[in-house]
């Protein structure tokens, strides 16, 4: 039985039913169980869980030898917030040129990653290395911070405690006390919220939505993949549509159809589809893995700062 073929108010209510049961799990309701039940969810796909865009061509991440390459570097600054001095990495494109000042992508990692995820087995790196030497993608600063602020942000043995939960709720004043300010005193990145972009996978797609979303202020550009568990509900996040509506350059979201946490990134696109907010809403055939990660890191860079 699908709900459209129900009475319509019995599928309202049952619609409004499957939107609650999407909404936020707080940090301190975060363990394994729970994870293995978000994980399990059913996936229901409704007729906009579609593909927007093909998959990237199949050499997408490994450079041929002569591609020009961006270069990695590490960055540390202190924080207020952990009470310590904390590591980010910093990719500067290809063709990097002191003199010039550039816009600037944060990209935020998952529940059991660091500031290596995305160069790790993602490898954002090569993905905009080969889109800026093709001029597919604007030449950009990214920054690969650690999101989990506390004093001790290894990765955890078993990363579903409330605990390294509520380190990633933590990174949002780390991030624009601390980092953003670091980074725009070592890096010639410039500072209004047009030329800077923030965008996640997972708990690094919650903390895009619950960060960006609240500050349009310091973010036109959004991506969220794959959301988890700690979005908070569309409707605290997107109290005014008109507003958001106005400041926001670009709203990019995307989830496998094989994901079971889709059910989040689902009742976002239902919500701003109501409220006329414009987004991108991008399913494709992937699960939670850096397949859907990097497919869709691909199609939002060359869609930033234009
Ligand atoms: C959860 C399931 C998944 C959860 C977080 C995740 C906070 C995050 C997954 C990831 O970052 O890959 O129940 O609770």
């Amino acid at each position: 039985m699908t709900l459209r073929s129900l009475p319509i108010a019995l599928a309202i209510s049952l619609a409004g039913l499957t939107a609650t049961a999407a909404t936020q799990d707080p940090a301190a309701d975060t363990s394994p169980d729970r994870a293995r039940a978000n994980f399990a969810r059913p996936i229901e796909l409704a007729p906009d869980d579609v593909r927007l865009f093909a998959e990237p061509p199949a050499e997408y991440r490994t450079l041929p030898g002569d591609t020009l390459r961006g270069e990695l570097h590490s960055f540390e600054y202190d924080s207020a917030v952990t009470r310590t001095r904390r590591k980010a990495q910093v990719y500067l494109p290809p063709g990097y040129s002191a003199e010039q000042r550039y816009p600037v992508l944060y990209l935020l990692h998952g529940i059991g990653g660091n500031e290596h995820e995305w160069t790790g087995y993602v490898k954002a790196d090569a993905i905009l290395d080969s889109l800026i030497a093709a001029k597919k993608a604007v030449p950009m600063i990214v920054v690969f911070p650690n999101g989990r602020a506390r004093a001790d942000d290894g990765v955890p043995e078993n990363p579903f405690t409330p605990e390294n939960a509520a380190a990633f709720a933590a990174f949002e004043r780390d991030l624009f006390d601390h980092l953003i300010p670091a980074i725009e005193r070592n890096f010639p990145v410039r500072s209004d919220a047009t030329h800077r972009a923030l965008a996640g996978l997972s708990m690094g797609g919650g903390q895009t939505f619950n960060f960006g979303l609240t500050h349009l202020d310091s973010f036109s550009w959004i991506g969220a993949f794959s959301a988890a568990p700690n979005t908070r509900p569309p409707a605290e996040l997107v109290p005014n549509p008109a507003e958001t509506r106005a400041r926001l350059k670009l709203l990019y979201i995307s989830c496998g159809n094989k994901d079971g946490l889709i059910n989040f990134s689902q009742a976002m696109h239902v919500y701003l589809k109501q409220h006329d907010v414009p987004h991108l809403w991008n399913v494709d055939d992937h699960g939670h893995n850096g397949e859907t990660w990097g497919s869709n890191l691909y199609h939002f860079a060359q869609r930033l700062f234009r």
